[in-house]
């Protein structure tokens, strides 16, 4: 058996962040090397909102720059940007057409982000799922990472794959498209905001302080840190539901500093906050170093950042097309003579 088939995307809405970075992208890098792998830089999806298109065409390449930052090998594993790919967008189109209104009524983050967005709430905005579905099914991935705000959408990929084109649209006993699976990423894996640890680190909270980016620099990362929310109690603990900014502070410490959950808190159980920062700050620091080099070796040499995107299309193309033909036929879409 060939190695099982994994896809996952950013969307370059903002500046990557450490909870993009320790609860996605640090998984991919572990995973390329026993699947195969499609990363990419999600930015059909980034448009579902308002946008400064200047900006986004700026952040994605920063964001496939970091990709490759964080250690995704484009000998390893496919990166690509979703909208160079054309079969993501009719794909869409065409599962739009099998797919009822009323699955993506339901879906959750279409009602938050629609509440926020009122009268403006874009079409796009709608379809955001069966876009994803669309970038899942055409490359037939068999896992795809997901953390608990994308679960919803995945099981509707999966529905709409199962019970619509596979139920409806296959011939007898064979399937149009593979039936993907989730794969839950590791515990802990999900950083918290720094003003509000009941909160995500989110790209698209409007407070800078909020979160980390990868590329901010050390002096920066000290005072974010610094000025992180607190409570009033001495010591860093887990678990403590009153204590959310201890839990997410000391978790960091963990993953990018002593290794362990228990090294964590035997190291700063009695530590006072101020200490404890000034420790944590260092170790983001360090954490980040060597990313930031690589990626200003990156962005000064554009050529390299080019090649493997344009390489990345290539492969992703081949797969893609053949699903998408799949597809076509199932629906009784007439060939496209060459
Ligand atoms: N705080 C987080 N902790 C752990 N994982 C996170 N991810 C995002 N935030 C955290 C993971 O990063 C991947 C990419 O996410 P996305 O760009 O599709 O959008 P998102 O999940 O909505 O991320 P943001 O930063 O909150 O973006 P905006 O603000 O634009 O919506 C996903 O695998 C996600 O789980």
């Amino acid at each position: 058996m060939g190695r099982q088939r994994v896809l996952s995307g950013v969307q370059p809405t903002g500046s990557l962040h450490l909870g993009n970075w320790l609860g996605a992208i640090r998984n991919w890098v572990e995973l390329q090397h026993r699947h195969d792998a499609f990363f990419c830089v999600v930015d059909l999806h980034a448009i579902t909102v308002p946008h400064d298109p200047a900006l986004l065409a700026r952040q994605t390449r920063q964001t496939a720059a970091l990709y490759l930052a964080c250690g995704i090998d484009p000998q390893r594993a496919t990166v690509f940007v979703q909208s160079h790919v054309p079969a993501h967008s009719e794909l869409c189109w065409l599962l739009n057409c099998i797919t009822p209104l009323n699955w993506l009524e339901r879906m959750i983050q279409f009602k938050e982000k629609a509440h926020k967005q009122g009268s403006q709430t874009s079409v796009g905005l709608l379809d955001y799922p069966v876009l994803m579905a669309a970038d899942i099914l055409l490359y037939n991935a068999d896992l795809v990472p997901v953390g608990d705000d994308q679960k919803q959408h995945l099981e509707l990929a999966r529905n709409i794959a199962q019970q619509r084109l596979n139920g409806q649209f296959a011939a007898h006993g064979e399937t149009v498209l593979n039936v993907p699976e989730p794969l839950i990423v590791p515990e802990g894996a999900r950083v918290m905001s720094l003003t509000d640890g009941r909160k995500k680190m989110s790209k698209s909270d409007p407070n800078d302080n909020s979160r980390i980016n990868l590329l901010d620099a050390p002096e920066l990362v000290r005072k974010k840190i610094k000025r992180a929310r607190t409570d009033a109690v001495a010591g860093l603990t887990f678990d403590d539901p009153e204590r959310p900014e201890a839990d997410n502070l000391l978790a960091l410490y963990a993953l990018l500093g002593v290794g362990s959950r228990a090294a964590a808190a035997e190291e700063c159980g009695r530590m006072g906050w101020g200490q404890f920062k000034g420790l944590l700050g260092e170790v983001v620091v360090d954490a980040l170093r060597p990313i930031q080099q690589r990626y200003g070796e990156l962005m000064a040499d554009p050529s390299t950042l080019d090649g493997v995107l344009r390489q990345g299309r290539q492969r992703a193309e081949t797969v893609a097309q053949a699903s998408l033909e799949r597809v076509r036929t199932a629906l009784g879409l007439t060939p496209r003579r060459q």
